[in-house]
């Protein structure tokens, strides 16, 4: 079997609790196959970017580079989280856009295949993570690497005339050409991308999954990522005996648990989900006090000003939701900013009813699948799921809602606090027989099926 090569802005290191989506379903990935893990090592560092370290547990090879302070504000603060993670997420308010920043990501990705390329053989796999490494592939082939190299976008791909608003889209999005596979979420991404082939991008879509551009033949594929379901499964059973679960249990006193699990970002949707269940507290006076709210956001690009705004915001909100609500015995919104261990996390999602995911636009989320995969078959919960997140497309059991409806989240909460059990039984079936089919292995052996069959 050739090796793999994975590449991401990080990479989660072996005694590292991951807490991005993106680094939990890769090392779910790479720990059944092995292989190579090579990204940025996660510190800012003085006098110079590009120092190696390696180190190696079970079956993978950790390789990171460290970056200096000044390459990370313009690589990832700037052009990474401040261009294009807003674009990606149809925000094109919040874009901001700076040659200076481009410039630097363009170094950065240079650096990574500086660094990459000397180190491949001929028939290695390179599998290349997300908006960060957009143009990797592409300096890669001007190496001289000819094996096989996939792409796959964990973040959404916005419509065509979005993209084409970035200044110098095309000299970034058509490195993209480069590649053997380009992996997205959903059909709906696909598409979207193939239409920004069309009117903007200068390729053509034969049809069938295949673009020509620039000279070359792709694949371009949904890949719906997942999670490792029966890991979780096993995981919330045990970690009902953990300390952590068993206060917040205790805690709840015999009140109905509410539970949302996001970084904190504004593509999670979390002022809008605040309002949400405030007005689930006016339109539902009767269930008042039966159900607490925890809402579980750790701080994230903290440097970044639209994410110390959104910080302070939510503060706001949650203070006037208490202060509008609570009762001396009993406090409606919990909001606590902290990082729990990935176990623990899973058995609070078991001791919730209700599971509250609704993002304004997500690649995928897979907070949404865990809970579904925490609950206790014989009492499940109910998922309440944003119809814009990439998972609304397989969890179609769900509560579905529109995150910007606050009437429709909040009855939809009223729904799920109150749903008999024999239909949170069948929802529930109908989401883990899915689950288990599609894992975070199946994602990865479909995904790597498809590259490699491209020569
Ligand atoms: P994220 O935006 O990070 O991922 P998501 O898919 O929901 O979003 O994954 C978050 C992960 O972090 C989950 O595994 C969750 O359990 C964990 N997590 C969140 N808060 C935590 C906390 N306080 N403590 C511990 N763990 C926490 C990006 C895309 C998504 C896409 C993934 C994977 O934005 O759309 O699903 O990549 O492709």
């Amino acid at each position: 079997m050739s090796r793999l090569i994975v590449v991401s802005n990080r990479v989660a290191l072996p005694a590292e609790d991951p807490s991005g989506g993106l680094a939990i379903a890769l090392r779910a990935a790479l720990e059944e196959r092995g292989g190579v893990w090579f990204g940025w090592s996660g510190k800012g560092v003085r006098g110079g970017s590009g120092a190696l370290h390696e180190s190696g547990e079970g079956g993978i090879r950790y390789l990171t580079m460290d970056l200096e302070q000044g390459d990370l504000d313009e690589y990832y603060d700037g052009f990474s989280n401040r261009t294009l993670w807003p674009l990606l997420h149809f925000r094109l308010d919040l874009v901001d856009y700076d040659r200076k920043t481009r410039l630097g990501y363009r170094r950065v990705n240079e650096m990574f295949a500086d660094r990459l390329a000397p180190m491949l053989r001929e028939d290695d796999v390179v599998w290349v993570h997300d908006y960060h490494l957009i143009p990797l592939g592409a300096m890669l082939r001007q190496r001289g690497v000819r094996g096989r190299i996939g792409f796959f976008l964990h973040v959404p791909m916005p419509s065509a005339d979005l993209v084409m608003a970035m200044p110098e889209h095309r000299q970034l999005f058509s490195t993209l050409y480069s590649y053997d596979l380009i992996g997205f979420q959903t059909r709906g991404d696909v598409d979207r991308f193939e239409s920004y082939v069309r009117l903007y991008g200068g390729g053509r879509v034969v049809g069938g999954g295949e673009i020509e551009a620039a000279g070359r033949t792709l694949r371009v594929g949904a890949f719906p990522i997942s999670i490792d379901t029966s890991e979780i499964e096993r995981q919330a059973q045990a970690a009902l005996a953990k300390q952590a679960v068993r206060r917040l249990r205790t805690s709840l006193e015999s009140r109905l648990l509410a539970i949302g699990v996001d970084r904190l970002d504004y593509s999670k949707g979390l002022p809008e989900r605040f309002h949400g269940f405030e007005r689930y507290l006016l339109r539902h006076p009767d269930q008042k006090g039966t159900l607490t709210y925890l809402q579980i956001a750790p701080i994230s690009r903290g440097a970044v000003d639209e994410y110390r705004q959104l910080r302070r915001q939510l503060e706001q909100i949650a203070g006037h939701v208490n202060g509008a609500h609570a009762v001396p015995d009993w406090t409606p919104l919990r909001y606590v900013n902290r990082n729990v261990p990935h176990a623990t996390l899973m058995g609070y999602y078991r001791t919730a009813r209700v599971g509250l995911v609704t993002p304004l636009r997500d690649g995928m989320n897979l907070v949404a699948k865990e809970f579904v995969a925490s609950q206790d078959p014989a009492n499940p919960g109910v998922l309440i799921l944003s119809l814009l997140a990439g998972a609304a497309q397989e969890l179609s059991d769900a509560l579905l809602v529109n995150p910007h409806d606050l009437d429709g989240v909040a009855d939809a909460i009223a729904t799920a606090a109150t749903m008999p059990l024999d239909e949170r039984r069948a929802r529930w079936t109908a989401m883990i027989e899915h689950l288990r089919r599609h894992d975070i292995h199946a994602w990865r052996r479909a995904y790597l099926g498809a590259l490699e069959e491209r020569r």
